[in-house]
C-alpha cells in the first residue's frame, strides 16, 4: 500500500494481474502512486462492498477495476461509489473477453463505467485515462502524461526501413 495513492487498481482475481499490471506499469512511468488488490465480486462479495464503500475516504480518486468472464466486479464498484471506474474486460479463455466487455459495458443509465479495451491495451489505456483524469488538477502531471504523449509520438517511424 501507498500512502495517500490516488489510484486503486482493483481485481476479480490473482489470475488478472499479469494484465492489470500493464496498467500499473503505466502508473509508473508517469509516477502516479497505486494500490493493486484482489477483490472480487463474487467471491469476496463483502470486501468489494468494504473497498466501494471505503474508497473515497481512503483518499483515491480514481479506480481501475478489471475482471473477466461475469465482469460484474466494475459495474458493482460504481454502483457503491462515486468515484470515477474505468473498466479492464480481461481475456476469458471461453470466450475470449468478449463475455468480459459485454458484462463491463452494458451498464444502465446513470451508474457509469468507463470501458477499455479487452486485455494488456485496454489495461494500459486505463493507466493512461487514471493519469489523465488526475492531471486537470495536477500540472506537474500533465506535463508528464504531455511528455509521455510526445515520446510515443516520436517514437513512429514513417518509413518501414526506419522502424
Ligand atoms: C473473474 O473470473 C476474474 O476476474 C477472472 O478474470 C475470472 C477467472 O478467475 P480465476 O478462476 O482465474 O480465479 O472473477
Amino acid at each position: 500500500m501507498s500512502a495517500n495513492a490516488p489510484v486503486a487498481i482493483i481485481m476479480g482475481s490473482r489470475s488478472d494481474w499479469p494484465v492489470l499490471k500493464k496498467a500499473a506499469e503505466m502508473l509508473d512511468e508517469l509516477g502516479v502512486a497505486y494500490d493493486a488488490k484482489v477483490v472480487s465480486a463474487h467471491r469476496t462479495p463483502e470486501r468489494m462492498y468494504a473497498f466501494a464503500k471505503g474508497a473515497k475516504a481512503a483518499g483515491y480518486k480514481v479506480i481501475i477495476a478489471g475482471a473477466g468472464g461475469a465482469a460484474h466486479l466494475p459495474g458493482m464498484t460504481a454502483s457503491l461509489t462515486d468515484l470515477p471506474v474505468l473498466g479492464v474486460p480481461i481475456e476469458s479463455k471461453a470466450l475470449k473477453g468478449m463475455d468480459s466487455l459485454l458484462s463491463i459495458v452494458q451498464m444502465p443509465a446513470g451508474i457509469p463505467v468507463g470501458t477499455l479495451a479487452i486485455g494488456e491495451a485496454g489495461a494500459k489505456n486505463a493507466g493512461i485515462l487514471a493519469a489523465r483524469i488526475l492531471a486537470v488538477t495536477d500540472a506537474a502531471l500533465a506535463d508528464r502524461v504531455a511528455a509521455f504523449s510526445a515520446a510515443q509520438t516520436a517514437s513512429v517511424a514513417e518509413t518501414v526501413e526506419d522502424a
